[in-house]
Order: C-alpha cells, then structure tokens, then sequence
C-alpha cells in the first residue's frame, strides 16, 4: 500500500493483526452461535494498548495516533467484527467524548479505567423515535438539588448491556432544540437505569445490542459531560471519529472476505480446474481488491486529517458511506464465489455478509453520510 505508513504505525498493524488471528478469528464462529460477549478477549486488548489506543498514555492509554487505531480496528474486524464494533464505539465514541468534553475529574477517573478492558463504554443517544435525527430525542434530563434525573428509552445501544459506564444524552431544555441536549456519564450499576431488551440480530451477535430505560435515574451534577445544552455537540463530533471506525471495520471484513474468496476458489475444481482459473472469477477478484483498497485510502485519508487537527467530518462520513456499501458488495461477491458452500455455515462468509449488513446502518446511514456530505459541500438546503 502507497500511504506511507510510519514504523510504529507498522507495527501496531502487525500486533494487531497477531491478535486478531491467532486469537479472535479461531472463536468468531463459536461468538457468533453462543452470542458471548467477548469480555476475556477486551481484557487482553486492554494489556495490548487496543482499547483506550488514543488516550494518552498519562491516563493509562497507548497515545496512538488515529491512523494507527483505523490499521489495528480493521485487523479486530478481519478476526472478528463482533469484538470490533465493541472496540470501535468504546474508543471512538466514548474514550473520545471524555477526552475531549470531559472535565480534569472526570478524565482522572475514567480514563484509567477505561483503557484496561474492565471498562468498556457505550453511547446512548438513539431512541424509538429518534435516529436519523436525534435532536428530536425525547429523554429529559431535569435537575434536582446536586442531581440531574433522567427519564427515557434509549434504542439500539451497543454493550448497553455489558458497558461499565454509559453516555447518556438528554434534553434538558426543549425550547431550544439540539442546543438544550446535554449527555451524562452514566455508570453502570445506576439505579434507574435498566436493560429492558436485548435485540435479536442477523449479525454482530456477540455484541449486545440493548434497549435502555431510564427511569428517575440520577447522576450527580457532576456527571455532566460538556456543558449543559453540549450534548449534541458531543454527539456530532464523536460521530465523525466513529465513523472513521465504522469504514475500518468494514475494510476489515472486506479483506477477510477477500482472503476466504481467494483460499475457496483456488482449491474448488470444476470443469477439470481451479475456479481461480477462470477469468469470471479473476475480474470480480481485481474489482474487490481495488473497491477494498480505494476504502482503506479514505479510510486513512480520514484518520490522517484528524492527526492532523484538520477538519475531517467530510471525509469521515465519505470514507463510513464508500467502505460500508463496497463490504456489501464484497461479501456477497465471496458468498458467489463459494457457490452451495457460501451460503452454509461450514464457511465464513456467510457470517462476514450478516455481520457487515449493519455497516450502512448504524452510525449513520449511508443517506445521512449523503447528507452531511452534500451539506458539506453545498450548505444546507434551502427552503424556499
Ligand atoms: N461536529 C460538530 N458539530 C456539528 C457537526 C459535527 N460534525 N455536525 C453538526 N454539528 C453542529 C452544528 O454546528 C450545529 O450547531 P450550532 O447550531 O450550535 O451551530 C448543530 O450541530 C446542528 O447542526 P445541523 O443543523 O446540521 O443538525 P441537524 O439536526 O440538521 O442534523 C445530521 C445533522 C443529519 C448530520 C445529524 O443529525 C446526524 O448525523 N444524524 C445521524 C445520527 C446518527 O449517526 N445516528 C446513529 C447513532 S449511532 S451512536
């Protein structure tokens, strides 16, 4: 690959890439039919330096760059996209909402802890009603003497059930729309708050997806995340990182797909050779190789920007929108390629294709990286 990439950079990939086969992919199957969260195996990423990678390391974090998160979260993914979608909300979402909105207080006492695997973070902001567009949120947060009381549902919150802290948003001033969000740090164990459901999915089944309802649920004055009505600001600017994790992952599981494509077909014999032979195959193989790489480009493109304090919420929604649709090509492609065999589970890929459907889903979907590019690009639309 031509984007140079440091030593250390390298390095961190191959550590990364280590892990990921020889510990995470032997298990993924197994993950995907137990739909056991993947506790033991944060534990060990947390003494490897992948969880909390971007937390400095006076926090107890590795201090990597963000270039070097998107190589290691893509090698997570190619071993199991289950574990990497727990790894990429905690750091990309969550560890970064404290560094950066956090208060001295609250970053001495979360961080550390959230950089050893015992700690893993989830963020609250969808609910039933509200997606897409989550100023419509509906969850109050109202305050009350030294405490703030949250009430609401949260949907779709990944580890809602496993994480030890949650960061919740709420709306604390409804006149004045996304401006009177605010989001709390919400640790586990809060009276109040409660795993009402745990979805059911195609993919991903080693990553609890929980419903969450809050009910009187408080948190002292001093959970508060940000300033008051800061909330969706939080929300906005973490996303744009999590989407750079998002488009890593799915490189990730684009290339593990490409790898079982390229092992199948050279050792499946019709008409008298490999399939691997026929020029059917050797072309849709060129165009995944080429879609996966014009993916990880953006991908670190992305990353790049946001090393260097340049704006990249652009280029992070164009990166999550290009690799989430190329790994639906992709994937499907491998089962194709694996005829009767990829649509079985003695194979792969038909867990990479359930796992990767999601990708253009959460964290925004492929429509809202439309919009925040065109947004972007042309201003917001005018209603005339
Ligand atoms: N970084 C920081 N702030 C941002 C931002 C970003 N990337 N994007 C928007 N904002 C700020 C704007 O600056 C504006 O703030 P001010 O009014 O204080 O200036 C505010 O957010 C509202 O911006 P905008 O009017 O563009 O917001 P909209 O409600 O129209 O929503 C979209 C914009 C659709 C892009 C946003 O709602 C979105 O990303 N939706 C998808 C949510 C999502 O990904 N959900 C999945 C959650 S999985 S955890």
């Amino acid at each position: 690959m031509a984007f140079a990439l440091t030593e250390e950079q390298v390095m961190i990939q191959t550590m990364a890439r280590d892990f990921a086969r020889e510990v995470l992919l032997p298990t993924a199957a197994e993950r995907d039919c137990t739909h056991e969260f993947p506790r033991e195996n944060l534990l060990q990423m947390g003494e490897l330096g992948f969880i909390g990678m971007m937390v400095p390391e006076q926090y107890g974090g590795a201090g990597a760059d963000t270039v070097s998160y998107a190589l290691a979260l893509s090698e997570i993914a190619y071993g199991c996209a289950s574990t990497a979608v727990v790894v990429s909300v905690h750091n990309s979402i969550c560890c970064e909402a404290v560094m950066r909105f956090g208060s001295a207080e609250q970053k001495q006492h979360w961080l550390p802890r959230m950089t050893t695997g015992e700690c893993i973070g989830a963020f609250a902001l969808t609910e039933p009603n509200a997606g897409s567009d989550p100023s419509s949120q509906r969850t109050t947060a109202v305050q009350d003497g030294d405490d703030w009381v949250i009430n609401g549902t949260k949907q779709f919150i990944t580890t809602g059930q496993n994480a030890g802290v949650v960061i919740v948003t709420a709306v604390n001033d409804k006149s004045k729309r996304h401006r009177g969000i605010s989001a709390f740090l919400v640790p586990q164990g809060t009276p109040g708050m409660v795993v009402a459901r745990l979805e059911e999915k195609l993919g991903l089944k080693a990553s609890d997806t929980a419903q969450l309802v809050f009910e009187d649920c408080r948190v002292p004055k001093a959970n508060i995340l940000g300033k008051p009505g800061e909330g969706f600001k939080v929300a906005m600017t973490c996303l744009d990182g999590g989407r750079i994790g998002i488009a890593a992952q799915s490189v990730g599981v684009a290339t593990a797909c490409l790898d079982e494509a390229m092992e199948f077909t050279k050792t499946r014999e019709q008409f008298g050779r490999a399939i691997s032979d026929f020029q059917g195959i050797r072309w849709k193989m060129a165009d995944m190789a080429v879609q996966i790489e014009a993916a990880r480009l953006l991908c670190l493109n992305a990353a790049s920007l946001k090393d260097l304090g340049k704006r990249y919420s652009t280029e992070a929604s164009m990166a999550k929108l290009f690799a989430s649709e190329m790994v639906q090509q992709v994937a499907g492609q491998a089962i194709q390629m694996h005829g009767g065999y990829g649509f079985s589970t003695e194979y792969r890929a038909e867990r990479h294709y359930r796992d990767a459907r999601v990708f253009t889903i959460y964290e925004g979907t492929s429509e809202i990286q439309r919009t925040v590019i065109s947004n972007n690009l042309l201003g917001p639309p005018q209603v005339r």
